[in-house]
């Protein structure tokens, strides 16, 4: 039996009934946890760093006014509460829940196949790789909800320099981590796991589309796509995919997780579009998650969510083909 309160007294956070190994590994990063807070002030954060990187460390970034929504943005408790992200649980409140697991660091992103120069980067070396800029994007989800959230990052695109495109890179791939050690759901074959999704070049080398390190000013929430995931703010919610353990550029089109699980429902775009339902429910109108309230009415959804500025991308393209 573990410590049943820590020294400071507050109640584990663990639940009762999960299986020792969990409990392990939930101790092991709550010990690292209380190691990097005692280490802040005292010169040995790099080495507490090492062993996990504790959530809620600050991340400094300068507003990306132009490319920031001014709406109300969403509660840092909504936002870390209500989320998708089924490697943990398939309910809104389970990844709050069970991502404690997750373990951040050490992590790598490898960058390999269509590129002059593919290179497997350290997490740490990321998040100095641009000046790390905060945007305020909404972020809709094909479910018919949405939120305002101040992410931290910079554009994908420096990131995609770095490694020198081919002049046969025509896609994207995101592969996701799968560790069934770490992610209790795993287990429900809800998806072909690993979590996978793409991009088509330009879509990939849009300024808008954001390589997410951080939100509200700290390192990304487990929840939220830890140490690394996708923002693409025109897209619905399945096209940002969270705790990325690799990138493939190629000349053809990827598989995709949602696609390949239910292709009438998720095309490879995915363009939030009012204009073309899901195939069991309207996507006219959406609720924005922290408005609730039986008179509150539902706000209509924007063509690209209301980033009008990729417009010119699919000059041409019969979007409700490629939906
Ligand atoms: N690896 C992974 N990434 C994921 C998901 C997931 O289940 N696994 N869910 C997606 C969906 S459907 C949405 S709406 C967003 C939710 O992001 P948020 O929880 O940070 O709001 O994450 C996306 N990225
Ligand atoms: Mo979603």
């Amino acid at each position: 039996m573990l410590f049943k309160r820590s020294p400071n007294g507050m109640d584990l956070p663990y639940p009762s009934e999960i299986t020792p190994r969990e409990v392990y590994e939930g101790r092991r990063q709550f010990i690292a946890r209380i190691a990097a807070t005692a280490a802040v002030g005292s010169g040995i954060w790099e080495m507490a760093n090492r062993e996990a990187f504790a959530q809620g460390t600050k991340l400094a970034a300068v507003r990306n006014a132009a490319l920031s929504t001014q709406e109300a943005q969403t509660s840092f408790k909504d936002a870390t509460s209500y989320n998708n992200f089924y490697e943990f649980g398939l309910d809104k409140d389970d990844p709050a829940r069970n991502a404690h697991t997750l373990r951040t660091r050490p992590w790598t992103v490898t960058i390999e196949g269509e590129v002059k120069k593919p290179v497997t980067l350290d997490i740490d070396r990321i998040l100095k790789l641009a000046p790390l800029e905060e945007r305020v994007y909404r972020l809709r989800c094909v479910e018919g909800w949405s939120m305002v959230i101040p992410w931290v990052g910079y554009s994908l695109s420096h990131l995609l320099k770095q490694v020198e495109p081919t002049g046969n890179a025509k896609f994207v791939e995101f592969t996701t981590l799968a560790d069934n050690r770490q992610m209790p759901g795993l287990r429900s074959p809800v998806l072909d796991w690993p979590y996978v999704e793409g991009l088509r070049m330009d879509e990939a080398m849009h300024p808008l589309t954001l390589l997410g390190l951080g939100m509200y000013g700290q390192v990304l929430p487990n929840q939220n796509g830890a140490p690394v995931r996708l923002v693409v703010p025109w897209k619905y919610g399945f096209k940002s995919a969270k705790s990325i353990v690799r990138i493939r550029l190629l000349s053809r089109q990827p598989r995709t997780a949602w696609n390949e699980s239910a292709p009438n429902e998720y095309g490879f775009y995915s363009n939030v579009n009012p204009n073309v339902d899901h195939p069991r429910w309207s996507q006219a109108s959406e609720r924005r998650i922290g408005e609730d309230g039986f008179f509150k009415p539902k706000r209509k959804t924007l063509m690209f969510n209301g980033y009008e500025q990729v417009a010119s991308l699919y000059g041409g393209m019969d979007l409700k083909k490629f939906f």
